[in-house]
């Protein structure tokens, strides 16, 4: 029997599908043995804790520079160190494509930036602006032969958005290579549309934001892309979904037996659009896209995380810092809301705030296991390695207490971004200790410095990505 470098003792293991007391044995960063009385050169006591596989966050963004000279607050190193200790250990941020150039240069560089500085593991997704005849001929390809298995696409942002085509073009791609799709679903056209009559009638205040994109901006895209994937036959995943009629969409789909997955994230169980009319300008903190929408549709997304249509809870961690000139206040503290840069911290308060949803009740764990760490591995070709306590896989866990009640506070949270929007919640439930590949990132609720530990996972083709075999062109047209 292989000598065990570290046990974690008298823990109960949660799976996607399972919930039993057992010992953890781990050797070489990885779990070797799941069994009873296991003996090691360490041990951890992990009596009345839960043994959790640790989180998959996969839609983050960290060190991302933005076209109008925004800046995310927080790089690989803070970004990870937060993460860590909100209980995740593998994260997947994005590699932008700037429009007219090509993206391997983008890619190589936004990887040496994780290597050697982040504190846990990551895959790296493509954010492909402009699919040219070379980036999808040959860049792409040669790319995901790689390990860069998927790609994030938009349908708004001037200087991101596809038109249909461009998103066919890309669809098509991703059929024959096989990489999953992710796609930022609202109309761009209606957007704009409606912030220009917004702006003549002086409305620019944080809080028309949300006036601007109305849930039939997020449908009607959401309809769109389903129907442009249906076309060429690929899956496709709808990130950060906000409330009921996209999760009408996304259902339909689902019912008629299309591959396509959804994503929703804790600004929409949490916020609502009235947060985004605090007093002065506090409300930018809550800008976000899609906006947060009402009470009615916190319920929807609960029930959507209950009921399936959901596979992957996310942060969409998009970390600006309030105070900052390449934060919220880019322009002023005047500025019109199309001004303010898009996002909300999350990273580390994306599992307890779930979390707290199996607490009182509302989800199991097992769903609360699938969503934040087993569904994310396998959508992105990450399974065998990240998102379960299983033999084989890395020993990436969250030994988490499941009976503690803590208050969010900013001033305790580990990125580098000057306010939560969570403050002052309380959720019950939070991790204790975090191991990635076998070594503490967060003790006893306290961070140790794994600057450099974390690697870059190449991902697998990931099997949710596989076309059905029937699409509705003939198929030497694809
Ligand atoms: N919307 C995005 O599409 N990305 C980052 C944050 C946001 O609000
Ligand atoms: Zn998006
Ligand atoms: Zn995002």
């Amino acid at each position: 029997m292989q000598e065990l470098e570290m046990v974690l003792r008298g823990g109960t293991v949660v799976t996607a599908s399972d919930e039993y007391r057992a010992d953890v044995g781990i050797a070489g960063g990885r779990i070797v043995a799941i069994a009873d009385s296991l003996r090691g050169a360490s041990e951890v006591d992990a009596g009345g804790l839960l043994v959790l596989p640790g989180g998959v966050d996969s839609h983050v963004h960290v060190e991302q520079p933005g076209s109008d000279g925004s800046m995310t607050a927080d790089d690989f190193e803070t970004g990870t160190r937060s993460a860590a200790c909100g209980g995740t250990t593998t994260i997947i941020p994005f590699a932008v494509q700037e429009k007219g150039k090509g993206l391997r240069a983008s890619v190589d560089a936004y990887r040496r930036r994780g290597e050697g500085r982040a504190w846990i593991d990551f895959a790296i997704h493509l954010i492909v602006s402009d699919p040219s005849e070379a980036v999808v001929g040959q860049e792409l390809p040669a790319l995901i032969r790689d390990g860069y298995t998927s790609f994030k696409v938009y349908m708004t942002y001037d200087d991101l958005k596809l038109d249909d085509r461009q998103l066919l073009d890309v669809l098509a791609l991703a059929r024959r290579e096989g990489a999953m799709t992710m796609v930022h679903a609202e109309n761009a056209d209606c957007i704009a549309w409606i912030t220009q009559r917004l702006a003549a009638k002086g409305r620019t205040a944080p809080r028309f934001h949300a006036t601007s994109r109305p849930m039939p901006v997020e449908r009607e895209a959401t309809h769109r892309a389903i129907a442009l994937g249906e076309l060429v036959d690929t899956p496709m995943l709808i990130v950060h979904v906000s409330g009921r009629e996209a999760v009408e969409e996304i259902r339909r789909a689902q019912a008629r037996g299309l591959r396509v997955y959804g994503e929703t994230c804790p600004q929409y169980l949490y916020l609502t659009e009235e947060d985004l009319g605090a007093p002065g300008f506090l409300g930018a903190c809550c800008i976000c896209s899609p906006p947060p929408r009402d009470r009615a549709n916190q319920e929807v997304i609960w029930d959507a995380l209950v009921s399936g249509v959901f596979q992957v809870f996310s942060s969409d961690h998009a970390p600006y810092r309030y105070d900052d000139a390449r934060g919220k206040k880019l322009a002023g503290t005047d500025a019109p809301f199309w001004r303010i840069p898009n996002g909300v911290p999350g990273i580390e308060t994306r599992m307890p705030l779930l979390f707290d949803g199996v607490s009182r009740g509302r989800i199991t764990l097992q769903q609360f296991v699938a969503l934040t760490a087993t569904n994310p591995a396998r959508i992105y070709g990450l399974s065998g390695r990240k998102g379960s306590v299983a033999i084989g896989a890395d020993a990436d866990i969250a030994l988490w207490d499941p009976s503690r009640e803590r208050t969010i506070r900013n001033a305790d949270l580990h990125h580098a971004v000057d306010y939560t929007p969570y403050e002052g919640m309380v959720v019950k439930g939070w991790p204790v200790h975090v191991i990635s590949r076998g070594a503490f990132v967060m003790r006893g609720g306290a961070p140790v410095d794994r600057r450099g530990h974390g690697r870059f996972l190449p991902c697998d083709l990931p099997g949710p990505a596989r076309p059905r075999g029937q699409p509705a062109l003939p198929a030497d047209l694809l």
